[in-house]
C-alpha cells in the first residue's frame, strides 16, 4: 500500500480541524498524509475529491505509519492517550496541533481564552470590543472556525477560544494576553484526573506577555516567570488598576481600581457570572491596548449568545430559559444561582437536565436545587445518575424533550422558571447542544397549557 514519505507530517482527524490543516499544508506544498480512526469519516468523500493525491488512511491508527512521520498534527477530538500515538511519540515523533501551525504563521498579537465555562461568551465579547475600537480582528478557534482558516495578512488582532484538547498539543502559543477564566470539572472522560485537565488549560499561559487571572478562582492562577505582567478580575472590590465591582450611585458598577466604568444595569447580559465575564473581557482588551470607551460601547450592545441562559418565552404562566450550552455541572450551577437570585415570592425553578455525564459528580447540584428548585426533570442516558446524586428536590423522568416540557407545565406553579441546563453533553439524544436547545424552543412553542 501507500507509504508515508520520511520527514512528512501526519494529520490525524478529518473533521473541521483536519481539513483546515490539509488545506494549509497543501497551500504550502508540504508533504503530508491523513488518518482518521473512523472506518469512513463523514467528509472522506469530499476530501478525496479535493485532494486526490493525498493518502487517506481510515480505521484504527497504524503505529508504523505514525512512527515513520516527523510530526503528528492531532485533531482535538482524538485523545493523545491512544496507544499508537503514545508509541509514536515515545519513538521521537513530534506531537503538535493546528494551533502551533497557526502561531508559526500569525503576525498579529493573539488573545487566548480558555476555561471550563464562559469561553465562547468572553471570546465573542472581546472580538466585539476590538471591532468597536476599529481594530481588524479575526475571532475563532474552539468557537467554531478552525484557527488556520482565520489567517489573514491584514489582521491586527486574533481572538482565540481554546479548549483543553487544543491546548494539550500546543507547544508555542506566546499570546499577547492569555486567560484561564475558571476551572470546574469537565471532560473527565478524557482526563485521568483534575490535575491533567488543569495542566492542559494552564499551557495557555506559556510565553504570554500578559496573564489575566480570575481572583475568585485560585485554580486559574498562573505560575509565571518574573516579569510577566498580570491582570486580575473578580467580583469583589478591585485593587488599584485591577478589574472588579464597586458600589456607585446606588448601584453596582464594573470598575478598574476605584474608577467606575459602567453600571451593571446598563448591560444586557445578566447575572453575576456575566459580570465576571464582562470584567474578564475588559482585562483582556486592556492587555492588548483596546481603549476603554470602545470596550464599554461594545459591552452595552452585547446581548449574549444563543443557548446560554437565554430567555425563550413566557408561556403557560411560566418563564422558559434555554441554557443548552450548560454541558457541565459548573455551568448549570451558574445558571441556577444566576436565575435563582432573580426569583420573586414563592416562585421556583424547574430544571431539565441529563444527557452524557462525562464522568462528573452531580452532588453539587443538591444545594442550589434545595434553595431554588421546584422539581428536577431528567432526560437522557445519565438522568438516573443525577437522580441518585440529588435528593433535595423531587425528580421525574422524561423520554424526550417534548415530554420534559409537558411535565414542566404540569408541575410548575404560576411565576416559576423552567430552565433547560443539562449539565451534560447531548450526543446520546441530539447532534449537539444547538439541536438540543432548538428541540426545547420548539417544544415550548408547541406545548398545550391546560
Ligand atoms: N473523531 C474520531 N476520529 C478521528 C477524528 C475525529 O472519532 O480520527 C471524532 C471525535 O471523537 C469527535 C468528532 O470526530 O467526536 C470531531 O472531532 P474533530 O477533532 O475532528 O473535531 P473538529 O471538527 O475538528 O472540531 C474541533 C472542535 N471539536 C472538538 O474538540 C471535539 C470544535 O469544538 C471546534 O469548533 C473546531 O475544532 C474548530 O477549532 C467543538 C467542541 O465540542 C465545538 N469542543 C469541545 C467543547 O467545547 O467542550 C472541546
Ligand atoms: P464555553 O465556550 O466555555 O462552553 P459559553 O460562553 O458557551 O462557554 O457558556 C457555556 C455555559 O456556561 C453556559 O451554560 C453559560 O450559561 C455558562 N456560563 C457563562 N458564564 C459563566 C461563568 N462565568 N461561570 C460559570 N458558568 C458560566
Amino acid at each position: 500500500g501507500l507509504i508515508a514519505t520520511d520527514k512528512s507530517r501526519v494529520v490525524i482527524g478529518l473533521g473541521k480541524t483536519g481539513q483546515a490543516c490539509a488545506r494549509y499544508l497543501a497551500r504550502r506544498g508540504l508533504p503530508f498524509v491523513v488518518c482518521d480512526t473512523r472506518a469512513e469519516p463523514p467528509s472522506a468523500e469530499a476530501f478525496r475529491a479535493e485532494f486526490p493525491d493525498v493518502p487517506l488512511y481510515c480505521g484504527p491508527l497504524d503505529v508504523d505509519l505514525l512512527s515513520r512521520c516527523n510530526e503528528i498534527i492531532l485533531s482535538p477530538g482524538v485523545a493523545q492517550s491512544d496507544p499508537s500515538i503514545r508509541q509514536a511519540v515515545a519513538s521521537g515523533v513530534r506531537l503538535s496541533g493546528d494551533i502551533d501551525l497557526f502561531c508559526a504563521e500569525a503576525k498579529a498579537p493573539i488573545v487566548a481564552i480558555t476555561g471550563s465555562n464562559a469561553k465562547s461568551t468572553v471570546t465573542t465579547l472581546v472580538g466585539e470590543m476590538a471591532k468597536a475600537a476599529g481594530v481588524r480582528v479575526q475571532v475563532g478557534g474552539n468557537l467554531g472556525t478552525p484557527v488556520l482558516d482565520l489567517l489573514d495578512e491584514q489582521a491586527e488582532l486574533y481572538v482565540l477560544e481554546l479548549s483543553s484538547f487544543q491546548l494539550e498539543t500546543t507547544n508555542d502559543l506566546r499570546a499577547a494576553a492569555a486567560t484561564v477564566l475558571n476551572i470546574s470539572p469537565d471532560h473527565l472522560d478524557r482526563y485521568e484526573s483534575m490535575q491533567g485537565y488543569h495542566a492542559a488549560k494552564h499551557r495557555i499561559y506559556r510565553g504570554c506577555a500578559v496573564a489575566v487571572e480570575n481572583r475568585d478562582d485560585a485554580l486559574t492562577r498562573p505560575l509565571l516567570p518574573q516579569g510577566v505582567k498580570k491582570l486580575e478580575f473578580g467580583l469583589g472590590k478591585p485593587d488599584l488598576k485591577q478589574f472588579g465591582l464597586i458600589e456607585h450611585q446606588g448601584s453596582v458598577w464594573l470598575a478598574r481600581g476605584l474608577e467606575p466604568l459602567i453600571d451593571t444595569r446598563e448591560m444586557k447580559i445578566r447575572g453575576s457570572h456575566n459580570q465576571a465575564n464582562a470584567l474578564a473581557a475588559l482585562a483582556l482588551g486592556e492587555a492588548v491596548g483596546l481603549p476603554i470607551p470602545a470596550m464599554l460601547e461594545a459591552l452595552k450592545r452585547f446581548g449574549g449568545l444563543e443557548h446560554r441562559c437565554q430567555w425563550v418565552a413566557d408561556r403557560c404562566e411560566l418563564s422558559w430559559f434555554n441554557d443548552s450550552k450548560g454541558t457541565n455541572v459548573g455551568a448549570t450551577l451558574a445558571a441556577l444561582n444566576g436565575l435563582g437570585a432573580t426569583l420573586e415570592g414563592e416562585a421556583r425553578i424547574l430544571l431539565i437536565a441529563g444527557g452524557e455525564g462525562k464522568g462528573q459528580s452531580f452532588d453539587e447540584l443538591s444545594a442550589p436545587l434545595a434553595k431554588y428548585g421546584r422539581a428536577l426533570i431528567l432526560i437522557g442516558r445519565d438522568g438516573p445518575q443525577i437522580a441518585q446524586a440529588v435528593k433535595t428536590v423531587e425528580h421525574h423522568f422524561a423520554a424526550d424533550m417534548v415530554q420534559a416540557v409537558e411535565l414542566a407545565v404540569q408541575l410548575g406553579q404560576p411565576g416559576d422558571i423552567v430552565l433547560l441546563s443539562p449539565a451534560c453533553a447531548s450526543f446520546d439524544m441530539f447532534t449537539g447542544y444547538p439541536a438540543r436547545g432548538q428541540a426545547f424552543v420548539d417544544a415550548v412553542e408547541g406545548v398545550r397549557c391546560d
